[in-house]
């Protein structure tokens, strides 16, 4: 009787764990996540490493840095929790892009349903031009109370102002290689490794695969002076990028993400 009532309680313990939205992952975590198999080659600097000053002299035209501790997002990060998103956006069209460079193809589906069915871990095999990703394309009239809950990242480059792209998705899910504007990005929820390469360095990919696919079948065999630039970032990073260089992402868990591009 003593081990039958002990089981229940251990059950009962495990039950409340997994329902808790606070659990601090808000709620995102799932059953499968990719183990962080690299190393991180990127300078990372907290807020008494750089000033605004160096940040521009050193950073901002010539290499990625990762900035940790600058921002406090814990009310935005709790107004993202699975439970209070689907809540407040549940009812609401997203509109998903093809996860592929050129992201061919648009789908509107309601967040609800992109939560429930939609959002995924990667498969292996699957083409980045049918694997579909929320990022990006967002309705900032419908999701202002969310966004004007977000302290964005610390320091912006002369004459710009930012814009941001905001997303979730699957273990083992990203973008593959492509380039753009200068800008952050950051996870509020998850883990996500960076892959860049500097604007005079084309990498290697195929616009249609995946990342997870380039992770796996084509890193493994570059030579050493093709290796990429890397770093894993988790929630109270951001990740600087500058004007052109190539990146790709890989989300290593359930992942909550915001990116602002700096134009
Ligand atoms: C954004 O949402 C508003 C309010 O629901 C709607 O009127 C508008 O058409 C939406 N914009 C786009 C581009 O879908
Ligand atoms: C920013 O804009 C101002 C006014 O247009 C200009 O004088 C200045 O040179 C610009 N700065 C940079 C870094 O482009
Ligand atoms: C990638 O996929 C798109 C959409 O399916 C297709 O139109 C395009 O030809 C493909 N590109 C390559 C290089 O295979
Ligand atoms: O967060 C991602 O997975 C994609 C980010 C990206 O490619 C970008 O910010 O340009």
């Amino acid at each position: 009787m003593e081990l039958k009532a002990a089981q229940v309680v251990f059950l009962c313990f495990l039950c409340g764990l997994k329902a808790d939205p606070e659990d601090g992952e808000g709620g995102w975590s799932s059953d499968f996540s990719l183990q962080d198999e690299g190393v991180c080659n990127i300078d990372v600097l907290d807020r008494s490493q750089i000033s605004y000053q160096e940040f521009i002299q050193r950073y901002a035209y010539s290499r990625p840095v990762v900035l940790r501790g600058f921002t406090d997002n814990t009310k935005f990060r709790l107004l993202c929790s699975k439970s209070s998103l689907l809540e407040e956006f549940g009812s609401r069209t997203v509109k998903l892009s093809t996860a592929n460079t050129f992201s061919y193809r648009k789908v509107d589906v309601s967040f609800q349903r992109y939560v429930d069915v939609l959002l995924r871990p990667q498969a292996a095999d699957a083409l980045g031009s049918e694997t579909l990703y929320f990022f990006g394309d967002n309705n900032f009239t419908e999701w202002k109370s969310l966004f004007d809950q977000y302290e964005s990242p610390p320091f912006v480059l002369p004459n710009t102002s930012g814009a941001f792209s905001f997303g979730i998705a699957g273990a083992g899910t990203g973008v593959p290689f492509h380039w753009h504007g200068p800008g952050y990005s950051e996870v509020v929820y998850g883990r996500k490794r960076w892959f860049l390469y500097p604007p005079d360095k084309e990498p290697h990919f195929h616009p249609n695969r995946t990342t997870l696919s380039w992770v796996t079948e084509t890193y493994p065999n570059l030579p050493e002076e093709e290796a990429p630039l890397e770093c894993t970032i988790r929630p109270g990073e951001v990740l600087y990028f500058p004007d052109r260089w190539w990146h790709a992402t890989l989300n290593l868990d359930t992942s909550v993400f915001i990116s602002t591009f700096l134009g």
